[in-house]
């Protein structure tokens, strides 16, 4: 690794701590930054539960919550931003890098007019999907949302298909930077042979894996129909990581009769040695801006079949690195299994396509000096973006 380009920088992060991309990028981002010298404070209601302390360089400042009789519902935004302004001036934080605008990009540029103009911290945005797809188009959200991205100092997204939602929905005025995620895999402790041999997956069947936080626009009902849909029940499993409870979907397996072909397992924190085990992953999202969870799977050298939504053809280059399917077609879906499962020889050509491909453009060393060269940049402007 290269040495860091003094001087370090002082970055604070908030990021939700629980299971979900946006949080396990924005944790990856802050140990990589203080492996490269920088000094990184986390800020958040709980410690991300990927956050691995303690750890040089890295704090954490946990924001508390009252719950006073007064309020029906409790407020975080507000003493997110005092929790925000307290650790910024104490610790003379460069940077605020929020990832997840709601409501982390109001509360930071709140913190940052609480302070006084020779201490205040640049603010960072990152966008990651469902801020800008979802509470973007609630009119409820967008005219604070428009505002704290016009307001912070730089705008970021993980794809280019959600920098242009941004722009269709929410025309900030500023320019967004496409950042795309990146993952730093722990090597996994046991063999892909232990860890199927644990599942009690025989050595001709083939391990499907889906891995994702199962909310609704994740589409279980297509996954499971489309897995429905396979002939010769006995050649294969399919593995649900579920980062939620998977309960909820219990009753459409059991009508689907796949209940002696799903494994599940709850809350995983870690699934490197699934995806090293796994042969396919299956995503059926219906919208995604992203997809974190197939670049986990690429890195192992284990292809995806996806819908074609979002920014997934900006992760997967179809029948290069992985198999795009047009979304909402469990037959299509189906047959793209039935295809990959039958050709092992070609599994192994995505997969190694696959696994080239999340080295060279979704790694640490790719992505996170485009964090570092955008907090200089932006560091270096001395006149404080003005609230427009
Ligand atoms: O929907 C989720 O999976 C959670 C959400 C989040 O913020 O954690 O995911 C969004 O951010 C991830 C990290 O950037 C992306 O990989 C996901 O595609 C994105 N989800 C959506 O856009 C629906």
């Amino acid at each position: 690794m290269a040495a860091p380009s003094p001087p370090h920088l002082r970055i604070g992060i908030t990021c939700y701590p629980s299971v979900g991309g946006s949080g396990i990028l924005a944790t990856s981002l802050g140990e990589e930054l203080a492996l490269r010298g920088h000094e990184v404070h986390f800020i958040s209601y709980e410690r991300p539960f990927r956050l691995k302390l303690p750890a040089e360089r890295i704090s954490f400042h946990p924001v508390e919550i009252n719950d006073y009789g007064l309020f029906k519902y409790p407020d975080y935004t507000l003493p997110l931003s005092v929790k925000m302004a307290e650790v910024a001036a104490q610790h003379r934080l460069d940077i605020l890098h929020v990832h997840y605008a709601v409501p982390h990009a109001t509360a930071a540029i709140l913190a940052r007019s609480m302070l006084p103009e020779s201490i205040r911290p640049k603010v960072v945005t990152t966008l990651h999907g469902t801020d800008t797809t979802l509470l973007g188009k609630d009119p409820g959200y967008a005219p604070a949302l428009r505002h704290a991205l016009a307001s912070s100092d730089a705008l970021t997204a993980v794809s280019t298909f959600l920098a242009n939602e941004t722009r269709r929905l929410l025309d900030a005025g500023r320019a967004i930077e496409v950042i795309p995620n990146f993952i730093v895999p722990r090597t996994p402790l046991l063999t892909r042979e232990q860890v199927r041999a644990d599942l009690g997956i025989a050595a001709d069947q083939t391990l499907l894996i889906h891995s994702s936080n199962l909310r609704p626009g994740k589409r279980i009902d297509l996954l499971l129909e489309s897995v429905a849909l396979l002939p010769n029940p006995d050649s294969f499993r399919l593995l649900i990581l579920a980062g939620e409870s998977f309960e909820p979907h219990r009753a459409l397996a059991r009508r689907l009769g796949l209940e002696s072909q799903i494994l599940v397992r709850e809350r995983v924190a870690e699934v490197e040695e699934f995806m090293q085990a796994a042969d396919l992953s299956l995503i059926t999202s219906e919208s995604e801006s992203f997809c974190l969870s197939i670049v986990e799977a690429m890195w192992f050298a284990c292809p995806s079949i996806s819908t074609n939504v979002g920014g997934i053809p900006e992760v997967i280059q179809s029948g290069r690195t992985g198999v795009l399917v047009p979304f909402g077609d469990p037959q299509a879906f189906a047959r793209a299994i039935e295809d990959l499962k039958n050709n092992p020889a070609r599994r192994a050509t995505l997969g190694q396509a696959a696994r080239d491909s999340a080295r060279s453009q979704f790694s640490a060393d790719a992505i996170v000096p485009r964090y570092e060269a955008l907090y200089r940049r932006i560091r270096a402007q001395s006149i404080p973006q003005s609230i427009k």
